[in-house]
C-alpha cells in the first residue's frame, strides 16, 4: 500500500496541489467561479486523483490537516486572482469539505481565520457538502452549519440527488446552493431523466437556491440545462480542472 504509508509525508513534502474547474453561467457563459480539487504529485506514481487518496485521508484523520491547507491554499489563490482581476469581477472559490472536518469543533473558527488571514470576503467562499453528511448527525450539523452561515460563507450541496434521497434536511440546512450530480445531468437526453432534473431546479428556485449541473459532457445536455433554467454548470465540455497557470490565463482572456 505506497499511497498509505506515504499520505502522511505528502503535505509535508509539499506534494500535494490545487488544481480548479471552472463555474460558468449557463445563459452567458461568465466564469463565476472555479471549483478546487485536490491532486497529489506523487514522486513516482505521478499525479494521483483524489478518488485514490481522499477516502485513506478521511479513514485516518488525515483529511483534518490536509483539508485545512487545502482551505488556506484555495484562498490564497483567490486572493490572488481577485488582485489580479479586480475584487469587483466577484469570482467565487468552491472548496470539498469532508465530514471528518465538519465534525471538528473548530472547523468555523479555521474558516473564519482563513478568510481574514488572506482578505477574502466571506460570501465569495463556497462550502461543498455532501448530502449524506447532512442525515447523518441532524442536531450538531445543524449548529455547525449555522456557524458557518454566520460568518457569510456560502453552502453547497454536492452531488446533489445521489445520496440517501431524504430532502428532509432541505428545510432545515441553510444551504445555497444545489449541485446535481452528473449520474443526473447523463440521463438528461430522456424524458424521465430531463422531468427529473427539470424536478431539482424547480426545487432549488422555489427555495431561493442556485442550481449548479455537474458532469456536463456536451453540447445537449447544455442546451437541455438552459431550457430548464439551471444557472451555473459545470463540466468537461464547459472546461477540465487544470491548474492555477492554466485558469489565470482563461481569465485573463475572459477581460
Ligand atoms: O477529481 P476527482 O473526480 O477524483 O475527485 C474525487 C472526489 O474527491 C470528489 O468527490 C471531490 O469532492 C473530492 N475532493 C477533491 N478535492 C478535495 C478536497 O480538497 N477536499 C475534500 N475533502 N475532498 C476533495
Ligand atoms: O464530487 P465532486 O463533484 O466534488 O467531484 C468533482 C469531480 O468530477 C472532479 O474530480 C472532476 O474531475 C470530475 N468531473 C468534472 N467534470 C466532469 C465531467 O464533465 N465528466 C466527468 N466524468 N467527471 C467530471
Ligand atoms: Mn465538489
Ligand atoms: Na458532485
Amino acid at each position: 500500500m505506497r499511497l498509505a504509508t506515504d499520505l502522511p509525508g505528502a503535505l509535508q513534502a509539499g506534494e500535494l496541489v490545487l488544481h480548479y474547474q471552472p463555474v460558468h453561467a449557463i445563459d452567458g457563459h461568465d466564469l463565476v467561479a472555479v471549483e478546487a480539487l485536490m491532486r497529489w504529485e506523487h514522486p513516482t506514481l505521478g499525479l494521483v486523483s483524489p478518488g485514490s487518496f481522499i477516502p485513506l485521508a478521511e479513514k485516518t484523520g488525515l483529511i483534518v490537516p490536509i483539508g485545512a491547507w487545502a482551505l488556506d491554499e484555495a484562498c490564497r489563490q483567490l486572493r490572488e486572482w481577485r488582485t489580479l482581476f479586480g475584487n469587483e469581477r466577484g469570482l467565487q472559490m468552491s472548496v470539498n469539505v469532508s465530514a471528518r472536518q465538519l465534525a471538528d469543533e473548530g472547523f468555523a473558527a479555521l474558516v473564519g481565520q482563513t478568510l481574514s488571514r488572506h482578505g477574502i470576503p466571506a460570501g465569495s467562499l463556497v462550502l461543498e457538502i455532501t448530502e449524506s453528511m447532512l442525515v447523518e448527525d441532524q442536531r450538531s450539523e445543524v449548529s455547525r452549519l449555522a456557524a458557518l452561515k454566520q460568518i457569510g460563507v456560502q453552502l453547497a450541496v454536492d452531488d446533489f440527488g445521489t445520496g440517501y434521497s431524504s430532502l428532509s434536511y432541505l428545510p432545515r440546512f441553510p444551504v445555497d446552493q444545489l449541485k446535481i450530480d452528473r449520474s443526473l445531468v447523463e440521463q438528461i437526453d430522456q424524458p424521465r431523466g430531463k422531468a427529473v432534473a427539470a424536478g431539482i431546479i424547480e426545487l432549488a428556485r422555489v427555495l431561493g437556491l442556485e442550481s449548479v449541473a455537474e458532469g456536463i459532457e456536451d453540447e445537449n445536455q447544455l442546451t437541455a440545462l438552459a431550457a430548464l433554467g439551471c444557472a451555473l454548470g459545470q463540466g468537461f465540455h464547459l472546461a477540465r480542472p487544470a491548474a492555477a497557470a492554466d485558469i489565470t490565463e482563461r481569465l485573463a482572456e475572459a477581460l
